[in-house]
């Protein structure tokens, strides 16, 4: 078998992916958990089922919209927590082929990704609102445990495991090469063994031994010795986490932050928070400095589109990475220091300088004096003046600072140490 090291190295390599949440809950237009939230019973969420056409659905646009973002894999949902499939399981019947779409919508997504040259990550929710022998409890409960007539009737969790793997191993089964599992969500006592999670990923692994999975089955991943189901790498959700992550023998652990475009993961029609370009650009690099990978969430309407406001950013940061992305892709945690102007990310003995917070007159590199054998600007080339200029001789710290004079706007730099 693979080790997590080989299975994650395209993984770390390729940084910045799109995470995509689409399914029934993007009609009603409220987020993804608008079933869980608003204590829909079955029928009044069936009434999405009957409605949902995916009439504009396109894949091989969201796929070109992800290539020209500069995102090299994607993840999407093939099912969430409120149990409808994008996919044509045998398993149940609430599916997207069974809806006026009558597509299978995760092949269509699979075929279109994987011909762009993208990464084909499937995301399934361990919850599941719909399936009879799902429990759940609190926030997370099966809304129809609501129904007094519910209360009473027998769960056989058992029963919804043997779905769940089941379901897993149709998707790991029938749609090809698959490069991301991405597992959601363990918590409180629902977490490792609950689900069988050892079983479910010795099947995972059986039948794509390079597959890379999360760390949201259980266990834990940072630990000395993480379980069999701990997952490649580590998810933080919506943070950026100080520094890298290391296991608690002083390891480097993969992880990946998954971040919202604007503030919700499934579409939400008043949702117009949009990050901006700068504030994506300046996040994937702070991961990168930091070893870590940045999944980007686009959340498609009902229709099955990716909505203008996403697409904009999208373009402007894959513009960016189209002139800059040498200092991301490949690129991970410098030796040094985290400067006060910004960020470096590192690759080989390429240092590359992310000036976030220009002052004024040149910038100065600590610790690099006579050891910049050239700089250039990565957007366009051009050789950069490593010198110190003479007002800052009496500044110049015994730590070996180096000045080196920025032209125009506040971009990332090469620096050729
Ligand atoms: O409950 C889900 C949520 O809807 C969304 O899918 C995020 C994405 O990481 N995961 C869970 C919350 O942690």
């Amino acid at each position: 078998m693979k080790t997590r090291e080989e299975r994650t190295r395209w993984f770390l390599r390729d940084r910045f992916g799109m995470f995509i949440h689409w399914g029934l809950y993007s009609i009603p237009a409220r987020g993804e958990w608008v079933r869980g939230n608003e204590r829909m019973t079955r029928e009044q969420y069936m009434k999405y089922f009957e409605e949902f056409d995916a009439s504009r659905y396109d894949p091989k646009a969201w796929a070109r919209a992800a290539k020209q973002a500069g995102q090299k894999y994607a993840v999407l949902t093939a099912k969430h927590h409120d149990g409808f499939c994008l996919f044509d399981s045998k398993l149940t019947g609430f599916k997207a082929t069974n809806t006026p779409a009558a597509r299978d919508l995760v092949r269509e997504y699979a075929d279109a990704f994987r011909a762009e040259g993208i990464a084909v990550g499937l995301y399934y929710s361990l919850l599941d609102w719909h399936h009879d022998d799902y429990p759940g409890y609190g926030d997370k409960a099966h809304p129809d445990r609501d129904n007094p007539a519910a209360k009473d009737k027998p769960i056989r969790f058992d029963r919804y495991l043997d779905y769940m793997h089941g379901q897993v191993k149709e998707l790991l089964t029938d749609y090809g090469k698959i490069d991301i599992m991405w597992f959601d969500f363990s918590y409180d006592e629902m977490t490792g063994e609950k689900w069988r999670a050892t079983e479910l990923v010795r099947m995972v692994r059986s039948l794509q031994p390079h597959i890379v999975i999360d760390n949201r089955l259980g266990g834990n991943i940072r630990g000395a010795e993480p379980e069999e189901y701990a997952g490649d790498f580590f998810s933080p959700e919506q943070i950026i986490p100080p520094g890298g992550i290391v296991d608690a023998n002083g390891k480097q652990v993969p992880w990946e932050a998954c971040i919202t475009l604007n503030d919700n993961w499934g579409y939400h029609a008043e949702d117009r928070n949009y990050k901006s370009p700068k504030q994506v650009i300046r996040s994937l690099v702070e991961c990168v400095s930091k070893n870590g990978n940045m999944l980007l969430n686009v959340g498609p309407d009902a229709k099955g589109e990716i909505n203008r406001e996403s697409l904009s950013v999208l373009r402007e940061v894959g513009e960016w990475l189209r002139l800059n992305g040498e200092s991301v892709y490949g690129a991970g945690m410098s030796a040094l220091p985290k400067p006060e102007w910004g960020r470096y990310t590192q690759k080989g003995n390429k240092l590359y300088a992310h000036v976030f917070d220009r002052g004024i007159g040149p910038i100065y590199f600590a610790q690099l004096k006579g050891k910049i054998r050239k700089a250039r600007l990565l957007r366009d080339g051009s050789e950069l003046k490593v010198e110190t200029p003479w007002m800052a001789e009496e500044y110049s710290d015994t730590a070996g600072g180096a000045f080196i004079w920025l032209k125009g706007a506040a971009l990332p730099d090469e620096i050729d140490t």
